[in-house]
């Protein structure tokens, strides 16, 4: 038996680190190691089997190249000489014929891992000339709101979060998404702490915290602007901070007079005293800590929401004390990868262009600047699922004049429109190094097992197609451990070696700029050149008619996005996909707990059975996402709902939408089919 440490690669901030236990050439299970400070020997429900990811029926252990109609997941296996050959000519026919920008690489965080995620496939398409991919589907939003509010300055360490007095879930259901940051919250209780959840939805999260605020979806600038009218109206404000520390606090001061916890009631839907509570308490704390998840990103002005939520620890000096702060990622502790890592100098001289992920759909329809989308190369992530508005993705995958390579562990909705699918290893099948967007610590992960059947690591699909096109460049042949070596080189030696060592180790932050210059912006002219007011702002709720619901379509407890999804035994424990709605919304639909309905926004329709309970207000309902969509009784997924169009700051999606629901008519209607095709 032998142990081999490793880390959880997926897109979750804990980034685990784990020992997998081999015999005889066969994984037999992993755990995660105790003496981790954050992730402390605990795996959580979706991973602590994964030797069954590995192992599972599914997997795709040979090329594949389709035989039959996009989207009907016909194929044939083939060998990787003649897979290869196929995606070299079909990559090269797209350059020939437009130019490199026409190839469009598609991923995300599959894999979080440095070496399978962003280092070779980086060279590849660089060297290409391909567009670029713009990052936004997650964290966008969240990290530019930062980035103006807090140039050059460090979360807090969620391990400082302890010492806090408040701890804030902020649109972050940690428990079932964070699960590491949730006992560093509830320590604040042994200092009688509060632990707050403010969450349309009462998740798991909400119903472990002390004190729940269940405001509408996207009115959360309106509350943290309360809290600061609040606190500014009862002299809770820490001046010194404010003045020594911030451009535009007496700005922000006159914007916060005008939002009254009265009209803030109105905005959210929270009670009037509530947010007087709340805000006291948010006042008073020495200090308070915020933790914003990517759940509160998903709407139009959530970047306006993000700015005023960000505000809140400056306005109290929460920064002056450990574990007060804020915290949004941790991804700026870490390098991801220099210039020379990423191949920027692969790149043949000419016109870069950047296309937003979260506007596939219109990327594939050819709405945009320059050559249409010839080519496109999906890998580490599942698009037909997790993109907005699957109606138009799918259409532009189904394009015949469309050259569709994807690498993938398992046949996903996004496989079926492949014209050539390669196979991928998992985790412990390969070699790679892993940031965290939650904590600090960079962890190794070492392969356990020999790649399955024909599957291979990323980094080296990529090697393999570099050589069949013939590019000679050698940073194209760089090995996995000669990738590692070059990542680590932007480490200090200490981390380095504690690393290759144990398997993981702290980073420290990057250097601050001196910090007593350091100067939040409160109020941003910045903002104002990207078409963002310069000063934080709510919206009343005044324009919104009854008739329609706000659909958020948060995190499963089971699933990581569409990842495990395909895994019977968290397909059991989650349940079959639900909508959440409220008793009053229910009752005067007609619906039922258990009632087939119908869940509209404009054309779009999709079918799913009602589970009516308080955990959602009235006027809110909640989708859990990513189910695929062939899991749904009408065959279609949450993101045949939302719509393409980016939120106000970063190019960041909007994955919530009004909808009406009503229960489906039994009667046979050949329209009532939420199918796509
Ligand atoms: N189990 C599990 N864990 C995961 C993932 C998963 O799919 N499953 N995905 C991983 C990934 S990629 C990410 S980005 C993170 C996401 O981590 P979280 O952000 O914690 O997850 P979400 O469920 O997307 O959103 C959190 C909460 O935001 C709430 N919310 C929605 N709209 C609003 C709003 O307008 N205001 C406020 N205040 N709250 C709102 C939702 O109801 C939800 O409960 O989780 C990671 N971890
Ligand atoms: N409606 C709605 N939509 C959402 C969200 C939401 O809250 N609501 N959340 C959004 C968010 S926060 C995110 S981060 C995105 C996530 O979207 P994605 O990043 O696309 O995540 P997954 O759905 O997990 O798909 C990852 C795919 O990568 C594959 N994969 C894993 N490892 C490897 C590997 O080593 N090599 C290769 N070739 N493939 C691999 C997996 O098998 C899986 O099919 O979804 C977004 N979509
Ligand atoms: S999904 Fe997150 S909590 Fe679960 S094992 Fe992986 S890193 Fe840890
Ligand atoms: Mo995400």
């Amino acid at each position: 038996m032998t142990e081999v440490a490793g880390g959880c690669p997926h897109d979750c901030p804990d980034t685990c680190a784990w020992v997998a236990t081999v015999e005889d050439g066969v994984v037999r299970g992993v755990r995660g190691v105790k003496a981790h400070p954050v992730t402390a020997g605990h795996l959580c429900v979706k991973v602590k089997d994964y030797e069954e990811r590995l192992y599972h029926p599914d997997r795709i252990l040979r090329p594949r190249i389709r035989t039959g109609p996009k989207g009907t997941a016909q194929f044939r296996e083939a060998s990787w000489d003649e897979a290869l050959a196929a995606a070299a000519e079909g990559l090269v026919g797209a350059v020939d014929a437009y130019g490199g920008l026409s190839v469009l690489p598609y991923r995300y965080m599959g894999t979080q891992g440095m070496l399978q995620g962003a280092s070779m496939d980086r060279r590849f398409f660089n060297r290409i000339g391909a567009s670029d991919l713009a990052g936004t589907i997650c964290y966008a939003t969240g990290g530019w709101a930062y980035g103006l509010t807090y140039p050059a300055w460090p979360e807090t360490d969620i391990e400082d979060v302890p010492d806090a007095e408040v701890a804030v879930a902020w649109g972050a259901n940690m428990v079932s998404t964070h699960l590491h940051l949730w006992p560093f919250m509830t320590a604040v209780r042994k200092r009688g702490g509060t632990v707050v959840c403010v969450d349309p939805v009462r998740t798991r999260t909400a119903r472990a915290a002390d004190v729940h605020l269940q405001l509408r979806p996207g009115s959360d600038a309106a509350l943290a602007l309360a809290v600061m009218y609040v606190v500014f109206a009862e002299g809770l404000e820490d001046a010194e901070f404010l003045a020594e520390r911030c451009v535009g606090a007496d700005e922000l001061r006159e914007r916060a007079a005008e939002w009254s916890p009265a009209r803030a009631s109105a905005a959210t839907g929270l009670a009037e005293d509530d947010i007087t509570a709340f805000a006291r308490l948010w006042g008073r704390a020495r200090p308070g800590f915020i933790k914003t998840g990517p759940g509160a990103q998903r709407h139009p002005e959530a970047g306006q929401a993000f700015r005023a939520i960000l505000a809140l620890p400056a306005v109290t000096g929460a920064w002056r004390f450990r574990g007060g702060g804020v915290h949004v990622h941790s991804v700026s502790n870490f390098s991801q990868g220099s210039p020379a890592f990423v191949g920027d100098n692969l790149r043949p001289p000419g016109t870069r262009r950047s296309v937003n992920m979260v506007e596939l759909g219109r990327a594939l329809a050819g709405d945009l600047d320059g050559p249409p989308v010839a080519a496109l190369f999906v890998y580490d992530s599942n698009p037909a699922v997790i993109a907005p508005d699957s109606a138009a993705v799918r259409a532009g995958l189904s394009r015949d004049d469309l050259f569709c390579v994807v690498a993938d562990q398992f046949p996903t909705e996004t496989t079926a429109y492949a014209d050539v699918v390669l196979p991928a290893t998992t985790q412990l099948e390969h070699l790679d190094v892993m940031w965290s967007w939650g904590h600090r610590y960079l962890t190794l992960n070492r392969p356990a097992v020999a790649p399955l059947g024909e599957s291979l690591p990323n980094a080296e699909i990529f090697r393999r197609l570099a050589k069949r096109m013939g590019f000679a460049d050698p940073a194209l042949a760089d090995t996995d451990e000669d990738l590692l070596h070059q990542y680590l080189a932007d480490y200090p030696e200490q981390v380095r070696s504690v690393l290759l060592e144990r398997g993981w180790a702290k980073v420290a932050p990057p250097p601050l700029l001196e910090f007593a210059r350091v100067v939040l912006r409160l109020a941003d002219p910045v903002a104002a050149g990207i078409g963002l007011d310069p000063l934080p702002r709510a919206l009343d709720h005044d324009d919104v008619d009854s008739v329609t619901l706000a659909l958020v379509t948060p995190k499963s407890h089971h699933f990581l996005n569409s990842s495990l999804v395909n895994h019977e035994r968290l397909r059991r424990a989650e349940g079959p996909p639900r909508l959440l709605l409220s008793p009053t919304d229910a009752a005067s639909r007609g619906i039922d707990d258990g009632t087939l309905v119908e869940v509209r926004n404009g054309p779009s329709c999709v079918e799913v059975v009602a589970a009516v309970s308080d955990d959602v207000a009235p006027g809110t309902a909640a989708l859990l996402s990513n189910w695929w969509h062939a899991d749904m009784p009408g065959g279609s997924g949450a993101n045949l709902l939302t719509r393409q169009d980016p939120n106000d700051l970063g190019g960041g999606p909007v994955f919530a939408s009004r909808v009406q629901v009503s229960p489906v008519q039994l009667l046979p209607n050949p329209q009532r089919s939420g199918s796509l095709d």
